[in-house]
């Protein structure tokens, strides 16, 4: 099978471990190793559904003891909708694809003093042997290595505020337009520029679907004002969707962006002020790069007096949800 024949070529490449080789005292040992979790590699081979989970949001995105809990939470509901979870982070230099609930728990405690990793750090996380969560970016470019095609996420990075003469454009977009991975979030924050992270997405080449509605969602509130480019209404639509995708070998990813559950949205305006004063505050203290969006996502929790996070939690399950059902609904077509 197609799952099969890529975990083939992964071993040509990589050592793939089961046991952490922690504390070998062998400079070259984790170099080139990637650690598959049992579960995940059983997937795998079978040709399952499996969907791949990042880090960063575990790390930088939400507080201690809530991100534990949610990236828990989140395993459970893809499980129980019939698919294998695989939480991908590095931990002493090793990319590891699927947690156990300890190293799950070692990276919720770091919290922000583990490393914040995209495409750009990977290298050197690797090489110094450090422990981190990896953004859309890097937990796409692992997911392609194994042969997992979904990733469920909050949301994903994109073009910031000013990004026009910051440059500050995430590394989620490039990522999408170079590899053909399906994320799917509910959509953007309007802590960055919608229309512009829209735009740069189209430049990039990725199909860009809203589901069940012809309005990009913005991550708090269910919509941006922006149209989306295709509208899908089903998984078995996004499944066929991303089976074209991969037939045509287009190689480019996908965005499946789903509309945070009405009862969950954050009132526009309440999020809006609290967004602005965050904005104001990163400015005025120098905040930027990509020390920003955990900032500016912590500081908007704190002045919307934890509203934010309880969305952010409710929205990230939901995307879970989904996620699961395209991945079994993929599995389906493959078979
Ligand atoms: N948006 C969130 N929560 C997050 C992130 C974004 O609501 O945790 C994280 C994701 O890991 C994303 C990264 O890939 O931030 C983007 O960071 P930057 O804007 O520095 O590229
Ligand atoms: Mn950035």
């Amino acid at each position: 099978s197609n799952a099969l024949s890529r975990l083939a070529n992964l071993h040509r490449h990589f050592h793939i471990t089961k046991n952490s080789t922690k504390g070998s005292g062998n400079e070259n040992q984790n170099v080139g190793t990637i650690k598959i979790s049992q579960d995940v590699t059983t997937a795998l081979a079978n040709g399952k559904a499996v969907v791949a989970l990042e880090s960063t949001i575990i790390s930088h995105g939400m507080p201690y003891p809530q991100n534990l809990e949610t990236a828990k939470e989140v395993e459970a509901i893809v499980k129980e909708k019939g698919a294998v979870p695989a939480t991908i982070a590095i931990l002493e230099g090793i990319p590891c694809i699927g947690l156990n609930g300890e190293e799950l728990e070692r990276l919720a405690k770091l919290g922000t003093s583990a490393r914040k990793i995209s495409r750009r750090d990977i290298a050197h996380v690797v090489a110094t042997r450090g422990s981190g969560g990896t953004t859309v970016s890097t937990t796409m470019i692992f997911a392609s290595m194994v042969g997992i095609s979904i990733f469920v996420t909050g949301g994903i990075g994109g073009v910031h505020k000013h990004g026009e003469s910051t440059m500050d454009i995430s590394s989620d977009l490039t990522e999408l337009g170079r590899t053909p991975i399906t994320v799917v979030s509910a959509g953007v924050k309007s802590i960055l520029d919608i229309p512009r992270t829209l735009e740069y997405l189209e430049t990039q080449g990725v199909s860009v679907v809203a589901y069940g509605t012809d309005d990009f969602p913005a991550f708090f509130s269910e919509k941006s004002g922006c149209k989306a480019p295709c509208q899908l209404d089903t998984p078995e639509e996004c499944a066929r969707l991303i089976e074209v995708n991969r037939k045509l070998d287009l190689k480019s990813g996908i965005l499946i962006a789903i509309p945070i559950p009405k009862e969950h949205s954050v009132s526009g305006n309440i999020i809006e002020s609290a967004i602005q004063t965050a904005l104001r505050e990163a400015s005025d203290k120098g905040i930027t790069g990509s020390a920003e969006t955990p900032y500016l996502l912590s500081r908007v929790n704190e002045l919307t007096g934890g509203a934010s996070l309880e969305s952010n939690i409710a929205l990230v399950k939901n995307n879970a949800g989904l996620g699961a059902q395209i991945a079994v609904a993929l599995a389906q077509i493959q078979d």
